[in-house]
This record gives C-alpha cells, sequence and structure tokens, in this order.
C-alpha cells in the first residue's frame, strides 16, 4: 500500500495539472391512437419504466473502446499516468513536450489538432439520460416506449471519444464536410473526435441488428421481416450559444430495417397499418417524399417501396411528436391547450436519401427537431444488411425535453440546483415553475475581420434551407481549418466564452456587420447576454468576464475596435 502511494506521489509530481485551462486556439392522439403506436400505453402519464437498454459497444464490437484510445506516441508511463487521473483532467508531461486527458477511463494523448478544453471535458460522463428523474431520461424512455421492444431493441454509448473513422469516414462525409471542421468539432487529436452525432455508432448498431434479422430468415425465409433499434448517447459541438444550442446534448438515434427476401414489399405495407393515423396536428409537407432533383430517390430502390418508407418514417416521427404532446397536455390539465403545428423541410444527410428535418412551431418560431431519411443502401451493405431498406432519424433529445415540460432555456438541463432538479419525477409530465428569472447585462464587442469566404455570413439559421448541416457543421460559416487556418470563425468566440463564462451567458448574436468601403475589412459586433438562472450576476463579476473574453479574443486572428 505505502509503496503504491509513493509512486503516484512520485509520477504525479512529474505531470503537472494544468489549471485553469488548455486550448489550442483556441403533438394530440386520442388514447386509442396512442395505443396503436406502442401496444402498451393506456395513458402516457402513468407509464413507470424499467430500464432494459445495453452499452451499445460492450455487445457489439469489443474493438471501439480500443479504437477510442489513443496512446500512440506517448512518453513512456505517461498514458499509463493518464488513466489513474480523474477523467476529464488535462496533464501535461513534465517538459511539457505532451499533454493529454483521461477520458472515461481511457487515455488519450493530444497532438496538434486538439481543441477540447477543460470546460467541455467536465461535462462529459454525466449521463443525464441514466438518472430516472432527469427530464432527459424521462424523455429517452418516452421515445423508447413508442419506438417500442421487442421491435426495437434500445442502447446506450457512454464513451463519447468516437474514431473520425466511425463519425465521418463510415458514414460517407465527404473529405471537406464543414462537419469536420475544428471550427464544429472537438478533437481529442487527429483520429478521435468527441462524437457530433449519435450516428457514429449507426454502423455497429446496424451489425448487430443484421445478425438477428438474419437468424429470424434463416429460421422461416418467407416470413416478411424487420426489427430496429435506438442509441441514446451525450453529443458534443462547438456551436453558437443561445437558448436551444448547448456544447453538449443528447442525441438518440432510431433506425428500423425491412429484411430482404421475396416478401420485402408486402411486410413494408403490412408495417404502415400500424402507424397512427388522423392526428390532431397540423402537418405541413410541400416537398412529399422525394425529389429528384434536390432530394433524390437512391438507385436501386422502387419509386413505390421509397416512397412506403419515407411515409412510414414520417408517420412514425408525427406519431412521436405528438405523444410528446399528449403527454406534456395530460399532466397539465390547468394550462390551454394549445393548436400543434409541424413542418418537414427537404435536407442533406451523406448516410441517407432521400432526407428531411422536422421542425415545430414552439414560441413563435421553427424549432428544429430532428434530422432522418431513407439510409444509403452502401450502409447497410457494409454491414451485412444486404438487400434490406431502412429509415433512421436523429432526435436532440434537449429539444423535446423542452417541450414537453416547457423548459425555457437549455442550460437548465444541465443545472444542478436541486430548485430544478427536484421538480421531475420519473413517468410525470409536469411543465417546469420558474423559480426565478434574474436581471440580463449585455456587453458588445466589436471587431475587424479580413473579408473571405469563412467569413463571408457567419450567422446562418439552423434549419434554413439548403444548408448542409448533418452532425455539426453549416456549409454557409464552416470551413476545414487546415485548409483557412487563419480565418475566423464565429465558433470560435462561443469557445471562448463558453469556456470563460460557461452557462452564465444566456446567448451570443451577431447584431451588426458591415463592410469598409475603401479597405475590404468587415467590422463585426457581437452582444455577450449574461445572465445566470441560478443567481443575480454582479456588475464587477460581468465585468470581469467579458475582461477575460476580450483577452482572449485577442489570440484569434481579428482586429478588437
Ligand atoms: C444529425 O446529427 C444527424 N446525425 C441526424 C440523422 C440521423 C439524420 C439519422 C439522418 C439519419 P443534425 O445535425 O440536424 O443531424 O442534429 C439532429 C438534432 O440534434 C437537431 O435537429 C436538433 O434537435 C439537435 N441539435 C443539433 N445541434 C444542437 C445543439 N447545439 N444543442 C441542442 N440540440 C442540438
Ligand atoms: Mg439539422
Amino acid at each position: 500500500m505505502r509503496l503504491v502511494r509513493t509512486g503516484a506521489f512520485l509520477r504525479a509530481a512529474r505531470y503537472a495539472r494544468l489549471t485553469p485551462s488548455y486550448t489550442t486556439s483556441s403533438y394530440l392522439v386520442s388514447t386509442t391512437r396512442c395505443n396503436q403506436l406502442s401496444n402498451r400505453c393506456a395513458s402516457t402519464s402513468t407509464i413507470t419504466y424499467p430500464d432494459q437498454s445495453v452499452p451499445l459497444s460492450d455487445e457489439v464490437d469489443p474493438r471501439k473502446t480500443e479504437d477510442a484510445t489513443d496512446k500512440d506516441g506517448a512518453t513512456e508511463g505517461f498514458a499509463d499516468f493518464l488513466k489513474s487521473q480523474p477523467s476529464g483532467t488535462i496533464i501535461r508531461n513534465a517538459d511539457h513536450a505532451q499533454s493529454g486527458a483521461n477520458i472515461s477511463g481511457k487515455s488519450h494523448i493530444f497532438d496538434s489538432t486538439t481543441n477540447v478544453t477543460d470546460s467541455i471535458l467536465k461535462l462529459v460522463g454525466r449521463q443525464l439520460y441514466h438518472n430516472p428523474d432527469h427530464p432527459i431520461a424521462i424523455t429517452r424512455s418516452l421515445i423508447e416506449q413508442t419506438f417500442a421492444s421487442p421491435r426495437f431493441t434500445h442502447h446506450y454509448a457512454s464513451n463519447p471519444v468516437v474514431s473520425t473513422r466511425d463519425n465521418f469516414d463510415v458514414l460517407g462525409f465527404p473529405e471537406d464536410h464543414p462537419g469536420r471542421s475544428r471550427t464544429d468539432t472537438y478533437y481529442v487529436n487527429s483520429k478521435n473526435v468527441l462524437r457530433t452525432h449519435s450516428s457514429a455508432h449507426q454502423h455497429k448498431a446496424f451489425q448487430t441488428l443484421g445478425k438477428r434479422l438474419a437468424k429470424i430468415l434463416e429460421r422461416d425465409p418467407n416470413k416478411p421481416g424487420g426489427g430496429g433499434f435506438t442509441i441514446c448517447a451525450d453529443v458534443f459541438r462547438r456551436d453558437s450559444i443561445d437558448r436551444t444550442h448547448f456544447p453538449v446534448f443528447h442525441q438518440m438515434e432510431g433506425a428500423y430495417v425491412w429484411s430482404a427476401g421475396p416478401q420485402r414489399e408486402h411486410a413494408i405495407e403490412k408495417s404502415m397499418k400500424y402507424l397512427p393515423k388522423d392526428l390532431d396536428m397540423e402537418v405541413l409537407d410541400e416537398g412529399g417524399p422525394m425529389n429528384q432533383e434536390t432530394n433524390p430517390l437512391q438507385y436501386g430502390h422502387s419509386e413505390l417501396e421509397a416512397t412506403h418508407v419515407v411515409n412510414h418514417l414520417k408517420r412514425s416521427l408525427e406519431g412521436l411528436v405528438s405523444r410528446i404532446f399528449e403527454a406534456s397536455q395530460d399532466d397539465n390539465k390547468d394550462v390551454a391547450k394549445q393548436p400543434i403545428k409541424v413542418r418537414w423541410v427537404e435536407a442533406y444527410f451523406p448516410f441517407t436519401s432521400p432526407s428531411f428535418e422536422l421542425e415545430v412551431f414552439w414560441q413563435g418560431e421553427w424549432l428544429e427537431l430532428l434530422g432522418c431519411g431513407v439510409v444509403k443502401q452502401s450502409i447497410l451493405d457494409n454491414a451485412g444488411l444486404e438487400q434490406s431498406i431502412a429509415w433512421a432519424w436523429g432526435i436532440g433529445l434537449e429539444r423535446l425535453a423542452m417541450l414537453l415540460f416547457r423548459i425555457p432555456d437549455i442550460r437548465l438541463l444541465w443545472s444542478e440546483d436541486e430548485r430544478f432538479l427536484s421538480q421531475f419525477k420519473a413517468g410525470r409530465f409536469n411543465h417546469f415553475v420558474p423559480f426565478s428569472k434574474y436581471p440580463p447585462c449585455h456587453k458588445d464587442i466589436s471587431f475587424w475581420v479580413q473579408a473571405s469566404p469563412a467569413t463571408a455570413s457567419p450567422v446562418a439559421a439552423e434549419g434554413s434551407a439548403g444548408v448542409a448541416a448533418a452532425a455539426g457543421g453549416d456549409a454557409t460559416k464552416a470551413s476545414p481549418a487546415d485548409t483557412q487556418p487563419a480565418a475566423f470563425h464565429e465558433n470560435d468566440i462561443m469557445e471562448i466564452v463558453r469556456d470563460v463564462a460557461g452557462t452564465l451567458v444566456e446567448d451570443v448574436k451577431l447584431v451588426d456587420e458591415f463592410v469598409h468601403p475603401t479597405s475590404g475589412k468587415k467590422s463585426l459586433c457581437y452582444r455577450i447576454n449574461y445572465r445566470s438562472n441560478e443567481r443575480t450576476l454582479t456588475n464587477e463579476e460581468v465585468n470581469g468576464l467579458h475582461e477575460q473574453v476580450i483577452m482572449q479574443m485577442k489570440d484569434l486572428p481579428i482586429e478588437i475596435r
């Protein structure tokens, strides 16, 4: 015992902990409809839910955790030392030649691509979806009951470090896709990222499902078969700061596969009969199931079959949104019933075609809830699901939880304040009662940037048509860092503000921009709105935070005015 302690002490002396941070730059359905949806929902609000989900990585591929561990090039003992340190703390070795961190129990050595920060790593491992009384877990369980077992197997994936191969390559992301950019994605090192979406685990879940469906087909080749999965995971993005965006949020991936076989088309048609009909909500769907120019049918799919799959996908998800609103209404009968309006918007994802996003009209604007589509055939083929056809979706759990519980600000979902946490209980969908509204204090910062393609339009509304925004990354504002290393990107400001002020900032908005007529330089003015959900911030505190933000911004390729 004594010897072990002495050894640990010596190692601790060799590797200094970095403080404070290491930054490289820095809907309503009737009860009958509800029954049709899940077979076991008499009243959504009285369900108690046993969590029977299984960890994806262990079940699917034991190699996975190894893929996400990177000890390459570590000086002797450094990787082991990292493992002995608390998760999420960035450590440098004695001569500062190497740095790294233990993330979810694995050692990771940093390199010149690394852009994870202490503040982001501290949010790894909260696993809000495992706390049964937390709104995120209650929302997750409502989705799992809607896409119910045994047709769907439910997984979760706890380690957020995934290889760039799993997050991008396997899903067909082109090399220059904005989602790969260091301005949009947290790189642990050049090989591993903090996953930007739950789709990073699709391939492995499809492989497992493929084995399950193959066994069914083996028993009865003429039986029309199918099955699906869901995966719950926390995901990370260098994104904007406002009441609907947070750098860490939760996604659920869902997929349904109709297996290969002579009865496939018949099976799809049969599935349609089990979908909810006559939902009490307004659905706008101008684009239809596909558009050969902008949202094409895949080569090898018949138009009829793909149309059935798209309709099945859309009706299933409309049913989910309907159920969310029904649950929210049932547990809050004193609140006036509101009409529900949703709309389908064409989208682009490298791993689905045709692709869509679903938005809901909420608090006076359209709020994007999810992305989805018909799974690219190559993805199914690679997972051993040749000649099958499937749909998939990825849902933002925070956004659904905000609708379900009427939570006005996404930051609240990360609150450890008992006044927030004590309001929620597994199986209940009561609306959040605000315990305070503390005063805001905004501060502006103006600066010059060189006008360049990367800065041409720094702000673009999420979900706006034509913006390729799969898994983070917006075609109108990002450019891979390696092609324009010195270009300014607004996510760099967001990251500095997050690092300095964390959840003390409500939003950061571009409030003014113009191009100087002679110099061609562009002036941008951002407004940082400081406001805590838990206490009043003093002027002194806000001034101190703002000064730190300005100090750190001096390292960006900008000229502060
Ligand atoms: C994706 O991440 C795709 N992987 C979804 C998908 C899966 C498409 C399977 C096709 C098949 P997108 O980037 O649109 O898509 O994100 C999905 C959802 O995550 C959004 O609709 C939104 O609800 C949520 N989301 C995105 N960014 C944030 C954020 N910063 N904070 C909170 N929620 C977010
Ligand atoms: Mg999107």
